[in-house]
């Protein structure tokens, strides 16, 4: 693959006006003949001629106008289709038309066949795979589209826009139109057709226009499509109010399909979704699948303005749209859940997937310079990242301001293509701000770290804070400028109120926001009338590490206290974290350990607290994971001495306040129907909390498998088959309820991969053989990419003990998996193959285990661009 520069970006030799596409569709030869009008752009060379982009086609046919040409006025090659000879100062018409094998494309991109119905995905590159064309985000165009096939095997035939009819030709063919009047770019195309079920509903918008709202499913899965549109709903509703954002097509259609390589699609009035993210009920969807599905249905409703409406200039800007939306979608469930508790959640998973990148090769600024292959830079940088970047602009300007910007933004730019400088520009226009230092946050990589000092002078009243922040250098930049970091905290009395000081020097402190701008700084408040603790990093308001010896006694009083409850859980997290490392390098040397005193009676006092939301309180009781032990320890990684370790400090806190978790696990017994709110789920992962807590001190199995006999929801049944698993490896009542639960949902492939996941991450060496079993038996299907993942990803992903396993057969193992999965679908691959992205903090033995895996893949000979581009940034 050729590395493709941000600087190199220039616009097109020609302008698109209007696309009309024809498909006749077949599972083997399906011929699409696109009819393109287009002009010279003005001041663009009368030589030039138009490059089209194409991937993997057969070209049946050229013409201009009309007129057919030949090799004489174009050329083609693998990757092109260039052609010569076209006139300057009118618009005139391309056709092409190429056939295309949607039954052999297992990579998924282009037009493609998932169980008998046909779909497409085309970002970021797979609308070449379909017919040749200026494939850029760039390039606008209206399109329309016409579908035509098979009358009885697709009763129903999908495409963007508005519906324009449909018909029958009386041969058994029947065909569909459709019209999509808001230009955009290829990559928002979609198309679907098949025999598919469909769930109705209609949605007012604030200027009292209806929208139909369908969403497609495999017939008899109607009925677990429901929360899916109570959250499009909700959502649609949600943008009118916070962003003043209106739908703006007739017609909203989510189609469900069981073959797609992530999450979601947000195709123009059309919807693709992984089914995992549309289908649930109480049977087979647990409560975090609710949320993922309420998220990931706003998150692509969102994209209809950020990212359709108003799209990228090209892939460098992909946080434009991705970084945007991931805020939206992140405020959107915070409205509709606990915002505090949404908030750990995210960070959580933000210091698990980004910290964790950005300290490794994969490091990466969240808008890049150059990458080789696109599509490996759908990461959590670009995303999550991306969104914490956009929630600092919303600290820094407040959130009025930041409205302010954002409609400012929506009427400066609709229609357009943009890049972020076109984003940022709109808040420093509105609020006067000049955002030039700010900026850094897009284009620096690597995690900053804050290190902070702080002293009271009863004397003179006077509490001094000294911050110094260093960015590590990352793949490609050795040094850094200082970053401007928003850092929202507090100063807590005895009381726990908020001391409010009376004057505040040494930089810019508002609103509860201290603005860090330079290498060192100090500030000083002054009147703070006794000794306060330094609650900082309020609402995790930057995404920086922090390193502050701050006193046990300190961190217990904001734990306590903090009027933010994020904080409360931060701290008690930070003093959890601190207490793990250290225990590991106590258990390294041979010692026992045990938790404090300090961290168990917060742990204590959080689990018997009624006052306190139980989905918060579960959250303080979910220690920091294995992984996030790893991390912050950083290097010379031996993840059996964290396993030991973790669980030491769990049996020594369980066996001191098992009064109360049992207790608690008896008290948050379900009673009455279901119901997927978030208060009910909070209600579930305390008692799920409890039980996990308890079997670190049960001497069998005997609790968890009455758990798993009573649960009558998901979220339980899973959660008691993990414990039983996991804790009590090996039991007849584990391998029972294996069995049984592999019975009960054997015809539901979603839920087998919950069962898929669960004993993919029993830790232990033994798992591998169990994983390789698994492989071979009849649930495991080698093209599908939520088996794939499920099986495969989960156990190189969330397995530590598992999968580093000391001998290096876990790397091995994936190594050859990953060599097989690219021949087909090199974007799965890709992405397990992140699993490794951390190799160089193991302790030596694991790391040239791991080293000689890489290698191996490295070696193996054709290779993906995706496999291709991480392998060498891995082994750099
Ligand atoms: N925009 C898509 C992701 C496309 C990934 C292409 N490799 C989903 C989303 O972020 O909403
Ligand atoms: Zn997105």
């Amino acid at each position: 693959g050729q590395v493709v520069h941000l600087a190199d970006y220039r616009p097109t030799d020609f302008v698109l006006e209007r696309v009309d596409l024809t498909f006749e569709l077949d599972p083997k030869q399906t011929l699409v003949i696109q009819r393109s009008l287009m002009h010279r752009r003005e001041g663009a060379s009368e030589q030039a001629p138009l490059v089209l982009d194409g991937d993997e086609l057969t070209l049946k046919a050229v013409a201009i106008d009309g007129n057919p040409i030949d090799e004489s006025q174009y050329s083609v090659n693998d990757k092109q289709l260039v052609i010569g000879n076209l006139p300057t100062g009118v618009t005139f018409e391309v056709t092409v038309e190429t056939i295309i094998d949607p039954e052999a494309n297992t990579k998924l991109m282009g037009l493609y066949r998932t169980n008998g119905t046909y779909c497409t995905q085309c970002e970021a590159e797979g609308f070449r795979r379909i017919t040749y064309f200026m494939d850029r985000p760039d390039v606008l165009g209206v399109y329309t589209i016409t579908i035509i096939a098979d009358g009885s095997a697709n009763p129903v035939m999908l495409s963007n826009g508005n519906f324009l009819g449909a018909g029958d030709y009386g041969d058994g063919r029947r065909f569909s139109a459709w019209y999509d009047p808001h230009p955009k770019p290829s990559y928002l195309f979609a198309l679907v057709a098949g025999d598919l079920g469909v769930v109705e509903d209609t949605f007012t918008t604030m200027s009292e226009r209806e929208v139909a709202l369908k969403i497609y499913v495999e017939h008899g899965k109607e009925a677990r499509a429901a929360y899916a549109m109570d959250a499009l709903k909700r959502s649609m509703k949600w943008d009118e109010e916070a962003f003043g954002r209106e739908y703006d097509l007739d017609i909203f259609m989510i189609v469900a399909v069981s073959d797609f390589n992530m999450g979601a699609m947000e195709n123009k009035g059309l919807n693709v979704f992984n089914d995992k993210y549309v289908l649930a009920d109480p049977e087979t969807a647990t409560d975090q699948d609710y949320a993922n599905i309420e998220a990931i249905v706003a998150h692509e409703y969102f994209h209809n303005w950020t990212g359709n409406r108003i799209t990228c200039r090209d892939w460098f800007q992909l946080c434009l749209k991705e970084g945007l939306t991931v805020f939206r979608d992140h405020e959107f469930s915070a409205d509709q859940r606990s915002r505090p508790v949404k908030r750990i959640a995210e960070v959580r998973h933000l210091k698990a997937e980004q910290f964790a990148e950005d300290s490794g090769p994969l490091a990466h600024p969240v808008r890049p310079q150059l990458y080789r292959e696109i599509n490996n830079f759908y990461t959590t940088t670009v995303y999550e990242k991306g969104s914490e970047v956009t929630r600092m602009i919303a600290t820094l300007l407040g959130r009025p301001m930041f409205r302010k910007g954002m409609d400012l933004y929506f009427e400066r730019h609709d229609g357009q293509a943009v890049t972020i400088e076109d984003f940022v520009k709109c808040f420093e226009d509105v609020s006067g701000r000049d955002l030039t230092q700010f900026s850094l946050w897009y284009h620096q990589s690597g995690t900053p770290l804050v290190s902070v000092s702080a002293n009271y002078d009863a004397a003179s009243q006077e509490f001094k804070l000294s911050l110094e922040q260093m960015i590590p250098p990352t793949p490609g930049q050795q040094t850094k400028e200082p970053m401007h970091i928003p850092l929202a905290m507090g100063l807590i009395l005895e009381d726990g109120s908020d001391a409010k000081a009376a004057t505040v020097t040494g930089g810019e402190f508002t609103d509860g926001v201290l603005h860090l701008t330079e290498r060192t700084q100090t500030f000083v408040f002054e009147g703070v009338a006794n000794r306060p603790a330094l609650s900082l990093n309020r609402s995790f308001s930057a995404p920086v590490n922090l390193h502050f010896d701050q006193s046990a006694e300190d961190i217990v009083h904001i734990a306590r206290h903090d009027s933010d409850l994020f904080s409360r859980w931060q701290a008690i997290n930070y003093l959890a974290i601190q207490e793990l490392t250290a225990a590991v390098k106590t258990t390294e040397a041979g010692g026992d350990v045990a938790a404090s005193p300090a961290l168990t009676s917060i742990l204590m006092a959080t689990a018997s607290d009624e006052a306190l939301e139980p989905a918060f309180r579960a959250q303080v009781l979910a220690l920091p994971t294995e992984a996030d032990i790893a991390r912050e320890i950083g290097s010379n990684i031996d993840n059996d001495a964290i396993h030991t370790t973790r669980n030491a400090i769990m049996y020594s806190i369980a066996s001191a306040i098992a009064g109360p978790l049992e207790y608690l696990h008896a008290m948050t017994t379900n009673n009455g129907a279901f119901s997927p709110d978030a208060a009910s789920a909070g209600r579930r992962s305390l008692r799920n909390s409890a039980l996990t807590w308890l079997s670190h001190i049960d001497d069998g199995p005997a609790r968890a498998a009455a758990a798993y006999a009573a649960a009558d929801n998901m979220t339980e049944l899973a959660h008691a088959l993990t414990v039983l698993a996991h804790r009590f490896p090996g039991s007849n009542e584990a391998e029972a309820a294996i069995a049984e639960f592999e019975q009960r949902f054997a015809a539901n492939p979603l839920v087998i991969d919950k069962w898929f996941m669960i004993q993919a991450t029993v830790p232990g060496d033994t798992t591998l053989r169990r994983v390789q079993d698994l492989m071979r038996g009849s649930h495991f299907a080698p093209n599908n990419p939520n088996r794939l993942r499920s099986l495969i990803g989960s156990f190189a992903m969330s397995n530590p003990t598992g999968f580093n396993r000391a001998d290096g057969e876990g790397y091995r193992f994936l190594a050859e998996r990953i060599v097989e999965i690219d021949g087909r679908n090199p974007q799965v691959a890709a992405r397990i193959l992140t699993s490794m992205r951390s190799w160089r903090s193991l302790e030596p033995g694991r790391a040239a285990h791991a080293k000689s895996a890489l290698l191996a893949i490295d070696l193996s000979g054709r290779l993906s661009t995706d496999v291709r581009d991480l392998i060498d940034r891995m082994l750099k």
